[in-house]
């Protein structure tokens, strides 16, 4: 069984937890022993709050996923989760350009780090004031046209098959890079 680890960053209220919970809920394996590698490090450090959650898929797949925690400023939970993972889903509210500058602070903090498959998932595309796709790709940095652009899609966290959608699409981008290599679990 191979394990891929992503992160579900993004600014407050972007759809993080909701977008774990949604995944999570029917598929949540071994609830009682969830301190996996990542959180076990983390918790010997403080108590987080981690949004966590797991999904074994057909394909033979266990995803583990990890929302960022609520706190604003970047500090050592967010290096040692994103220097843990394969892959990251940034999640924009599209209705709180607010939160823009934000949200690039956190890919300019990850691409600090690391080089892994990200794709953008834009959220709140169903409530009033949301901006469209290129408004909010070209607000964060990125040119619609750049082929090297990170795939953007909808995403809406309370909808499981929207969700299923991103992680399909995010799965796809770190298999079709092999140097990306995934835990082997037992
Ligand atoms: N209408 C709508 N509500 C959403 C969407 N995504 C998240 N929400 C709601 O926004 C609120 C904040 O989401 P939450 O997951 O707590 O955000 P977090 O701070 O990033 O963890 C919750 O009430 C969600 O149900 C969306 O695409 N559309
Ligand atoms: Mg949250």
């Amino acid at each position: 069984m191979k394990t891929m680890r992503s992160v579900i960053a993004g600014a407050v209220g972007a759809g993080k937890s909701t977008f774990v919970r949604t995944i999570s809920e029917r598929n949540v394996i071994e609830t009682d022993c969830n301190a996996t590698d990542i959180t076990t490090l983390l918790k010997k450090e403080t108590t987080v709050a981690l949004d966590f959650g797991r999904v074994r898929l057909n394909s033979g797949m266990d995803l583990h996923i990890y929302g960022t925690p609520g706190q604003s400023r970047f500090d050592f939970m967010w290096d040692i989760l994103i220097k843990h993972s394969h892959s990251y889903v940034l999640l924009v509210a599209a209705h709180r350009p607010e939160n823009f500058s934000y949200t690039r602070e956190i890919i300019s903090f990850i691409n600090q780090r690391v080089q892994i498959p990200m794709i953008v998932g834009l959220t709140h595309r169903d409530c009033p004031g949301a901006l469209a796709p290129e408004e909010i790709i070209s607000a964060l940095g990125y040119n619609m046209n750049d082929k090297n652009r990170p795939p953007v899609l909808n995403v809406n966290p309370t909808d499981r098959s929207s969700v299923l959608e991103a992680l399909v699409l995010l799965m796809g981008l770190v298999t079709s890079q092999s140097d990306v290599k995934l835990s082997q679990t037992p």
